[in-house]
């Protein structure tokens, strides 16, 4: 099928577990591309923008408070079936559901502090991949492959 492009979070407290390599490496290993990486604390605005869905549930000011408190990494993954592989390599949201050997289940214990996150579906992506990327910083791998350095 057709390449396509997901928005990855490593969410504070992966960073400050540091286990950006380790969730970066799992990703690479099957495969996906790193077609845009940044390093930042998201903004309240665009937290509150990316999260839209959950406003109203009890545990979405929590949410926001985590997601805004110190710096996470923001990527786009590019591949085949990027959405549904990425959300497979992640595992289950509630970390005590998560199959072993999947992020959530190797490092997480709490719902409210499970790692990452990668969009849902082809609509969340196209939104989530604009929201935090739609200034640029996206590489165009089939563009990139042209100048590559190994042949
Ligand atoms: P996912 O991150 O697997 O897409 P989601 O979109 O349903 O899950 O929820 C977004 C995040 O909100 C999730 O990663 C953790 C948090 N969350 C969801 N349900 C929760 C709950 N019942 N209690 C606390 N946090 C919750
Ligand atoms: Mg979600």
């Amino acid at each position: 099928m057709a390449a396509e492009r997901t928005l990855v979070i490593i969410k504070p407290d992966a960073v400050q577990r540091g286990l950006i390599g380790e969730i970066t490496a799992r990703f690479e290993r099957r495969g996906l591309k790193i077609a845009a990486m940044r390093f930042e604390t998201v903004s309240r605005e665009t937290a509150e923008q990316h999260y839209g869905e959950h406003q109203g549930k009890p545990f979405y000011e929590g949410l926001v408070d985590y997601i805004t408190a110190s710096p996470s990494v923001l990527m786009v993954l590019e591949g085949p079936d990027a959405i549904a592989i990425t959300r497979t390599t992640m595992g289950a949201t509630k970390p005590a559901e998560a199959t072993p050997g999947t992020i959530r289940a190797d490092f997480g214990l709490e719902i409210g502090r499970n790692l990452v996150h990668g969009s849902d579906s082809a609509e969340s992506a196209a939104r989530e991949v604009g929201l935090f990327f739609g200034e640029g910083g996206i590489v165009d791998y089939e563009r990139a492959i042209d100048t590559w350095v190994l042949e």
